[in-house]
């Protein structure tokens, strides 16, 4: 898809993102897809610095950036104050990367979910803390590099589910996306707009710089993170109905590890246990999908 597909413009030139940053080419779609009356809230993060500085940030629509843990509760405070304008109607967005959403913001999150304040919660999870420069956060990948997992200590721990976790809130829709698949992506932003109370969209976002990839290649890598399974594209409506998005064949994870100079100290050993923790996730996510008997 090209951008000529895109016909708002919410989103002007003059971004400080890196070259091929994916939570970059995420935000053109998304706005495509909610259109103008929009207000975002960004917490720290990379988005929250490449946007630009006041008056010249690149969205043009409302935008708070924000404390870092404080983005659900903001959102949900801007959304009452809307509705007390009579501006109810608008959509408020979220905007968070993995950190501030399943580690530092996962309180206020909570908190926004359980009260099922009227906000759309985007999480482009880049697998990283990576505006202060490649941390380790709670959905990096096991065998992964980053600062605070170097190679002699490459990460150990599975990645936290951040769906199941905003699904058993119950909240009325939550959903995995990929930059990799726009059109996808976009219809599932349509859909949470559509719909009142908390949604929660879960986006795969590659980061060149973090990932240690080059960055022509980021639609790339994402895409084959979908085909081997290792981010899969579903969606949950009111924590109990799952359903699969359709999805190419299935491929094995090594193309998809080898992209990247990140997994590059991963050896034979921990790929093949990398393998079968997704081979694992799959199976729990395709018996929650299957149709009950
Ligand atoms: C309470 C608090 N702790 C730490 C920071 C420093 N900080 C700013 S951005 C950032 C990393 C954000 O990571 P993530 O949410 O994954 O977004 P990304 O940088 O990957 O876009 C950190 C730790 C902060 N601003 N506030
Ligand atoms: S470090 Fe990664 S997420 Fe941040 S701007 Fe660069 S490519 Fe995007």
């Amino acid at each position: 898809m090209t951008n000529t597909a895109l016909t708002q413009d919410i989103m002007g030139p003059g971004h400080l993102a890196c070259a091929g940053c994916g939570a970059a080419i995420a935000m053109r779609h998304a706005m495509e897809a909610l259109g103008p009356k929009t207000n975002i809230v960004v917490p720290a993060g990379c988005w929250s610095t490449f946007i630009g500085v006041y008056p010249n940030s690149c969205l043009r629509v409302p935008v708070m950036s924000v404390a870092f843990a404080t983005t659900a509760a903001t959102a949900s405070g801007l959304k009452a104050g809307l509705e007390r304008m009579g501006r109810g109607e608008e959509t408020v967005l979220a905007w968070a990367g993995d950190g501030g959403t399943f580690d530092i913001g996962i309180q206020a999150l909570s908190g926004a979910a359980e009260r099922n304040e009227d906000i759309i919660f985007v999480c482009y999870d880049n697998e990283a803390y990576m505006n202060t420069g490649i941390q380790r956060s709670s959905a990096t990948p096991p065998g992964a590099w980053t600062t605070t997992t170097p190679e002699s200590a490459l990460k150990s721990q599975r990645k936290k589910n951040m769906v199941a976790i905003m699904a058993a809130h119950g909240v009325p829709y939550a959903a995995t996306a990929s930059i990799a698949y726009p059109e996808d992506f976009m219809a599932k932003m349509a859909k949470a707009n559509s719909i009142r109370g908390t949604k929660f969209i879960h986006l795969f976002a590659s980061c060149p710089t973090g990932w240690r990839h080059g960055s022509e290649l980021s639609v790339e890598v994402a895409a084959r993170a979908v085909k081997s399974r290792v981010f899969p594209l579903y969606e949950v409506m009111d924590g109990e109905e799952w359903r699969m998005s359709p999805m190419p064949a299935k491929e094995p994870v090594s193309e998809y590890l080898r992209m990247q100079g990140r997994f590059k100290a991963m050896g034979p050993e921990i790929e093949a246990e990398f393998q079968r923790g997704v081979d694992r996730s799959w199976k729990s996510l395709a018996r929650k999908c299957a149709p009950s008997a």
